[in-house]
């Protein structure tokens, strides 16, 4: 872990407020990240590569940060659909804990253009949310 990421974690689960903490999570990702949250956490996340292409493999840079009075992640799982057409991926990714709230999501694939959704499901001691996060391949 970076000191830069551990100055960032330390700085949002001290507390900021909601916004600020928001805006702060997953900032080492720079400026292409793309963020969600729930009601406990937020979660960034870079593509790798970006951006994303149709049929090809990506992996996802992610960083959740538990919110002010939040129980710290512990374990992430990532799916994605496309609400629309009520299918999901053909594949299904591997994620890795990288601590510190970093984890890295591989193996994923967009096999259509169109209207998907990123659905991050994130477990800690006071149990799991999931964070959507649409996202239009074009
Ligand atoms: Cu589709």
């Amino acid at each position: 872990m970076t000191s830069r990421a551990a100055l960032g974690v330390g700085i949002a689960l001290v507390g900021l407020s909601g916004v600020a903490a928001a805006q702060a999570c997953g900032e080492t990702l720079g400026k292409g990240a793309v963020r969600g949250e729930s009601k406990s956490y937020v979660v960034a996340w870079r593509a790798d590569p970006s951006p994303i292409a149709v049929s090809r493999h990506f992996a996802l840079d992610i960083v959740v940060c538990a919110k002010p009075g939040a129980q710290p992640p512990q374990t992430l799982r990532v799916d994605a659909t496309m609400p629309a057409h009520r299918h999901g991926m053909n594949y299904r990714p591997t994620i890795a804990a990288m601590g510190a709230g970093r984890f890295r999501a591989e193996g994923l694939m967009f096999h259509m253009p169109g209207a998907w959704e990123l659905a991050f499901d994130v477990a800690g001691g006071d149990g799991t949310e999931r964070v959507r996060v649409p996202y239009e391949l074009r």
